[in-house]
Formats: structure tokens, C-alpha cells, sequence
């Protein structure tokens, strides 16, 4: 049987053929060998797979459909179908916060405006950020307000091309007073607006945006940026949550530590984990991902013993160094639990786990996950923000 074949095959019969592959490969195996690896002693082999169980009181807001219109517009990836196998979220299915504004400029012609602390204000052509942009890799993407209402949806990964900040800043005449910079987005939308604010810029130390690999994005998945995404071209900055990620960027500003934080940061203040609002931008906490995980999926099977046995797979992503560690706890009084399986090749986006679980018996269950080292920051794993919740019935 061809390689594909036998892939078909699993899909079909296990409804679950990439993250039943992960359970079983050991990262050097080719397909084959892990099929062939499929130990009769594993829970799973000769087992059949009974359906999935879905997660409790979380989701009262849509997941997979655009709602809402500019400020208000959302669209919340569902979990529920990622494949470790095809971990880029295509374009379309990919997470939106804020569709593109009412009065969007065309994008042939766009440029952004280079000002405040420089010894000669200037423009920068799109197209002279296109000439230079080059693919950069795989980056994943998380609102700071993705929450268990639209079922953790506002987070994805995509290739992305564009060309690093530290490359167009070189070329700048920056003064040596400047000593951060803010990136500027359009944002004029026609109202509802909701609890967003209009008005999208973000303030960084200008060392901390340089040393964290940011750059202009101006293409998503080997197209160029569609309109929801930013168009023509919009920040992106490794492992620092969405909020900061300007999209429509029209302006890039020099500025010294005399710089009040921008609106966008004292509303996301909370949401980026800082102290308070602080008024000066230089008092604002990196607004980094922390190391978080939960799962995407609780599977129940049927052991050939004719054994109830489920199997978990889930994500990991944020960290900004690599952990491939996890433990895992059922309920609060369960014990924690090594993760049997976690794939990781690449800090700046997701990864891959699982997990077999033998429930103690008919409950309801908050799933909950955390670094194994305990000295790696997961403040809100540590908090139950990312917790999910199970009923397990009588076998
Ligand atoms: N101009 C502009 N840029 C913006 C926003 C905005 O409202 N306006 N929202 C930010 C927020 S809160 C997030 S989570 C990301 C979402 O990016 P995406 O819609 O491409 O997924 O864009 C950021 N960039
Ligand atoms: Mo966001």
C-alpha cells in the first residue's frame, strides 16, 4: 500500500490520522515505521474511536464566521480542526480583529511616513518595502482578549514575508536621543466601535523592538497581505501579542521616554498583563505571550479490550523559548501528570501534544496544563485562564 493510501486509510478510520500519527511517531519515524510501530499494547491500536467531547461553558460568541463590522469585526478560528500535519492556518480561516477600516486608502501608492526624533522626516514607498521583502517563516498570532468565549479561536499561525524593522531602521536618520518609537496604524472606522477604541498605535523601547526579530509584513501564506490582515503592510513582532501588531501601518515614530503610552495601550493595559495604566509608555511591561497550552480535543475510544480510554491532543505556543515539557492536571485535586507526547520544533508558533487519560470515574473535569519547570512564567496557565472543561459519563 502507497503512503497515501495508508493515510486515507487512518483518516478514514480513526477520523484523527495526524494526531493519532503524533501519539505514535517518535519524531524520526517515517509514516510507515509509526504505522508499523502501532504496538499491540497501546491503548489506541485495535481500539475504535467513539467521537469527541466537547468542551463546557465556553462559547457563547461565533467561531469559523466574520462578525461584526470595523472595529467590532471579528472572526475566531476553530480549533476544533487543526492538524499538527498542516500546522499554517490558511488565509481565509485565519483569526481577524478589526476589519479593514471604512475609508482604507488604495494599497498601490501607500507609503508610511518616518518622523519625530530624525534629523529629516521622510516616506517610505511600498514599494520599496515590497523590493525588499523576502519570506521569514512561520509566526503565530494571539489577541491578548482570546478567551473561552469564542473557544480560545483568536490565535493562528501563517508563513509570513516582509522585511525586518532592524533593516529598515538602518537606513533611518534616527537621532541618538530617540530611544523608542511608535508604530502607527489607519484606523478610522465608521462607528458601532463597541469597547474598542478607535485609533491603533503601539509604543516600543526601541532596543526591545529591535533584538525581538519584528518586522513589516507584506505577505501572508505566499500572497500578499489580504485587506483584513493589514494591507498593504503591517507590524508583526515575534511572541508579542496581537494588540501591538499594527496593521495599515502609515506611520513609524521616533520618540524619547517623555512618551505618553497610546491609547491602544492603556485599553489593552490589563489584557498585557501590566500594573495598573501607567501614563508613560517607557513604564509598560513587554506585552509577550507567556508559555500557555490547552486542549484542542478530547477524544473517547474504545480499547480492543473493549476498554473506555480517551486521548487529548492539544496546542502549545508563546514562551519565546523552547519548552517541550508540559504536565497536565485533571481537576484540582488530580495529581500533575507528565505530558506523554509534545512536539515543539519552533518557538514562534505552535506546537503539538498528547495525551492518554483513564478518567477515575464519571465527572466533570477542568483540564489544566503547566511548564514542568516551574521557574518558566505561564501567569495565565497559572491563572485558569486557558482551563477547559469536560464531563465524562458512566462507561
Ligand atoms: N490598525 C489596526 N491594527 C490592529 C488592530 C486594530 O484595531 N487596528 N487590532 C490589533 C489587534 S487587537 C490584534 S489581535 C491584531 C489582529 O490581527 P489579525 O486581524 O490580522 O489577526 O491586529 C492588531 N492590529
Ligand atoms: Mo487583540
Amino acid at each position: 500500500m502507497s503512503h497515501f493510501d495508508r493515510r486515507e486509510l487512518l483518516k478514514r478510520s480513526a477520523g484523527t490520522a495526524a494526531w493519532t500519527l503524533l501519539a505514535l511517531s517518535t519524531g524520526e519515524l517515517g509514516l510507515e515505521e509509526a504505522l508499523a510501530s502501532l504496538a499491540p499494547d497501546s491503548p489506541f491500536a485495535g481500539g475504535e474511536f467513539l467521537g469527541t467531547l466537547p468542551f463546557l461553558s465556553e462559547g457563547d460568541l461565533a467561531v469559523g464566521e466574520v462578525v461584526g463590522s470595523g472595529l467590532t469585526g471579528r472572526l475566531a478560528l476553530n480549533l476544533f480542526g487543526i492538524d499538527p500535519e498542516e500546522p499554517v492556518v490558511s488565509t481565509e480561516d485565519f483569526y481577524v480583529r478589526t476589519l479593514p477600516p471604512t475609508d482604507l486608502p488604495p494599497a498601490e501608492g501607500w507609503s508610511i511616513g518616518t518622523s519625530g526624533l530624525v534629523a529629516e522626516t521622510g516616506e517610505l514607498g511600498i514599494e520599496e518595502v515590497r523590493r525588499r521583502a523576502r519570506p521569514l517563516g512561520e509566526y503565530l498570532l494571539e489577541c491578548s482578549g482570546n478567551s473561552s468565549r469564542r473557544r480560545f479561536g483568536l490565535l493562528s499561525a501563517a508563513v509570513w514575508s516582509g522585511v525586518p524593522v532592524t533593516e529598515i531602521f538602518e537606513d533611518l536618520p534616527i537621532l541618538d536621543r530617540a530611544t523608542r518609537v511608535e508604530i502607527v496604524g489607519h484606523d478610522e472606522h465608521a462607528p458601532p466601535h463597541g469597547a474598542s477604541t478607535p485609533g491603533a498605535s503601539w509604543n516600543f523601547s526601541l532596543e526591545r523592538l529591535l533584538g525581538s526579530g519584528a518586522f513589516l509584513a507584506t505577505g501572508m501564506n505566499g500572497e500578499p497581505l489580504p485587506p483584513v490582515h493589514g494591507q498593504p503592510v503591517r507590524l508583526v513582532v515575534p511572541n508579542w501579542y496581537g494588540c501591538c501588531l499594527i496593521k495599515w501601518v502609515t506611520e513609524i515614530r521616533f520618540v524619547d521616554d517623555s512618551a505618553p503610552a497610546t491609547s491602544q495601550m492603556r485599553d489593552f493595559a490589563s489584557r498585557t498583563h501590566q500594573r495598573g495604566t501607567p501614563e508613560l509608555a517607557r513604564d509598560y511591561r513587554p506585552a509577550v505571550i507567556e508559555l500557555a497550552a490547552m486542549p484542542v480535543r478530547v477524544e473517547k475510544w474504545r480499547t480492543a479490550q473493549g476498554e473506555p480510554v480517551y486521548r487529548l491532543a492539544g496546542i502549545v505556543w508563546g514562551g519565546g523559548r523552547k519548552v517541550d515539557r508540559l504536565e497536565i492536571r485533571f481537576g484540582e485535586e488530580g495529581a500533575w501528570q507528565r505530558v506523554a507526547r509534545v512536539e515543539r520544533r519552533r518557538v514562534a508558533t505552535w506546537g503539538f501534544w498528547c495525551h492518554p487519560w483513564s478518567p477515575p470515574g464519571a465527572n466533570r473535569y477542568t483540564l489544566r496544563l503547566r511548564p514542568a519547570d516551574r521557574k518558566i512564567p505561564a501567569r495565565r496557565l497559572d491563572a485558569g485562564y486557558y482551563d477547559r472543561r469536560v464531563e465524562v459519563g458512566d462507561a
